[in-house]
């Protein structure tokens, strides 16, 4: 049963469009319990407090899920090559799709729960409580990538996967039945340094991980209210995100294809959109235009208001 069921899953998932598929044991993560709690005592998660909630069932799936004994890790590639024109806001290139990851994700990796049912009984999953996550719960996402033998947490913090890159969704879905593990993937980062040094914010260190609250990112998309005065003349162009750590990794030089997802094609107006289409737009063409889109997280008012630092703030 075990091999079988594994089997099962890696092959659909693939079917389903998934990038790579991997399993874990669900064991506590012992081993980045000390380190999260620091991560925290140091304040790297900012504003984010709901970081700071459910720390026990963070580093134990069992806590999360009832009965759950395995962890399988999905991967979505995004990666694209559309540039938008030079002079534009920049936009991380999570956000060029038409639709949001978290609803495509989450929808396959429902497809994918139907078919193990249908195939291996209802009792693989706790009906009674969220299983399918994206993001959105107190899971160590990247952690399970890696112990699923997706790939390796690289210095930018990013899950790096060896045959795609970092450019890539990071889906889990918690079952109750053991399956056969793979195995994790050594660290191949080496000395390379190049994400730390390009990051024109600081926010990534050694030591600590990453300093949310100077990350392009985080200043863009997840604090409330204004960018950080000190942060403002390093966004770098962005207005949304940011993929410089990314950019510059040779993992992604060398093995980042552009997605196949039909969901991922980019929004025409990411494209073709200059300066001007972007400090004019209107409140009812935003929501038109982007109305599936990861884009939305901002909201519009931030959105309009990171602009304005780019464009304004020389004259
Ligand atoms: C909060 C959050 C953010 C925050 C904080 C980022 C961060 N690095 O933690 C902000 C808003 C800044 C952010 C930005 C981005 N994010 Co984000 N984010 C998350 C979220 C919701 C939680 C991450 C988290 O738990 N952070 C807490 C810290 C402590 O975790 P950590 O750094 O991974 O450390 C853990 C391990 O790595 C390990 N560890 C790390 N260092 C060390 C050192 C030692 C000594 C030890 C023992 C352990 C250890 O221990 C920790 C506990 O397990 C996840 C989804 C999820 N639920 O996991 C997405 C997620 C990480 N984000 C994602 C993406 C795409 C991004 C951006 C690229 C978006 C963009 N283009 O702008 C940037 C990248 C910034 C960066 N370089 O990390 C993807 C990453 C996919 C991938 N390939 O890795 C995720 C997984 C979402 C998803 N489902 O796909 N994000
Ligand atoms: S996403 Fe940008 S600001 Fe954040 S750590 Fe990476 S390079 Fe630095």
């Amino acid at each position: 049963m075990k091999a079988t069921l594994t089997a099962y899953i890696k092959k659909t998932a693939t079917e389903i469009g998934f990038d790579a598929a991997g399993v874990a044991q669900a064991d506590y993560l012992a081993e980045d319990a000390a380190f999260y709690k620091s991560w925290l005592e140091s304040g790297c998660q900012a504003e984010m407090t709901y970081l700071e909630r459910n720390q026990e069932k963070r580093l134990n799936p069992g806590l999360l899920v009832d009965g759950c004994k395995s962890v399988i890790v999905v991967l979505m590639n995004y990666f694209s090559e559309s540039e938008q024109p030079s002079q534009a806001p920049k936009i991380a290139k999570y956000a060029f799709g038409s639709i949001d990851y978290h609803t495509i994700i989450k929808e396959k990796l429902l497809h994918l729960e139907n078919g193990i049912i249908e195939n291996f009984g209802a009792d693989c999953f706790n009906s009674e409580q969220q299983h399918r996550f994206v993001d959105s719960a107190p899971v160590m996402e990247r952690r399970w990538a890696q112990r699923a033998g997706l790939g390796w947490i690289g210095k930018n913090k990013l899950l790096i996967n060896p045959e795609i890159g970092s450019f890539c969704f990071i889906g889990v879905l918690m079952i109750n039945k053991e399956l056969e593990y793979d195995e994790p993937v050594r660290d191949r980062c080496g000395s390379c340094t190049r994400c730390l040094d390009a990051c024109p914010t600081k926010a990534l260190t050694r030591q600590k991980g990453l300093i949310s609250a100077r990350c392009i990112s985080y200043q863009t998309i997840e604090k409330k209210g204004e960018i950080t005065e000190e942060i403002r003349p390093d966004l770098s162009g962005y207005v949304f995100g940011c993929d410089i750590c990314q950019d510059v990794c040779p993992w992604n030089k060398k093995r980042a294809k552009v997605n196949c997802h039909s969901e991922f094609i980019t929004v025409d107006e990411i494209l073709r959109w200059g300066k001007n289409e972007w400090l004019t737009m209107k409140q009812e063409e935003f929501n038109r235009i982007f109305k599936n889109s990861a884009l939305r997280r901002s909201g519009f008012q931030k959105l309009e208001e990171n602009i304005s630092y780019e464009y304004r703030k020389d004259t």
